[in-house]
């Protein structure tokens, strides 16, 4: 039987979020690991804004949108309730806030030479001061409840909104480790290494060739 085939990039924060929750549902997909500077020619066709990820179903469906497809994978099977555990609602409201002024903080703290009017530590000052210390403020009144346990955005389990929100701040840690492991975001640190150190995290960073086509 014809499996769903997903246009993905590795390191993409949306495609990660992507192949998080398809795993996470159990949908198995065959996937074809995409150079951005060589997008393949049946992507394009099937979505031509040009952006990974791509879900393409047997149906000749097409979701091109990483939420979308978050969204979709676990309206078919959601084993721990990633839509359940909060409310909807809650878990876009973040979402949102991630995929807008986040992400343009994220990217101008990663591309810092793409806007020399301000240092680099300008943009991750922003960052943490407009969005991050707010979402660890949020992680740190859960954990003040929680005796240790790990704790999540929205509550004691993981939500979309972890799943959703977690690439992108890998990628914010991951531009100057060294500063965010001494930064005061605490508890985003430890909400992010829990989150790193998942199985099913692993499972979707594991490695394959540009082009090459895997099976999830
Ligand atoms: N809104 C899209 C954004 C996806 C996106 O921007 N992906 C980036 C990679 S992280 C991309 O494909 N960029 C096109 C390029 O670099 O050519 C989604 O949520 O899926």
């Amino acid at each position: 039987m014809a499996l769903p085939l997903l246009y993905s990039y590795r390191r993409c924060p949306y495609a990660i979020r992507a192949r998080l929750a398809l795993r996470q549902a159990g949908i198995a997909c065959d996937v074809h690991e995409v150079a951005l500077r060589d997008k393949p020619a049946g992507m394009l066709a099937a979505s031509p804004k040009g952006t990974v990820p791509v879900l393409v179903l047997p149906s000749g469906r097409v979701i091109d949108q990483s939420l979308e497809i978050m969204l979709w994978a676990l309206q078919q099977n959601d084993p721990q309730g990633w839509l359940t555990q909060a409310p909807l609602a809650d878990s876009l409201a973040l979402i949102a806030t991630n995929d807008g002024p986040f992400k343009v903080l994220l990217d101008r703290y990663k591309y810092p030479e793409r806007h020399p009017s301000h240092p680099q530590a300008h943009h991750r000052d922003e960052a943490v001061a407009t969005v991050l210390s707010v979402w660890n403020s949020r992680l740190q009144q859960q954990r003040d409840r929680a005796d240790g346990h790990p704790v999540f955005l929205l509550g004691d389990q993981a939500s979309l909104a972890d799943m959703a929100l977690l690439p992108f701040v890998r990628q914010f840690a991951q531009v100057d480790r060294t500063w965010f492991d001494q930064s005061e975001l605490q508890a985003l640190r430890a909400w992010l290494d829990h989150g790193l150190s998942s199985p099913l995290f692993e499972a979707v960073m594991a490695k394959a060739a540009p082009g090459a086509q895997a099976r999830a």
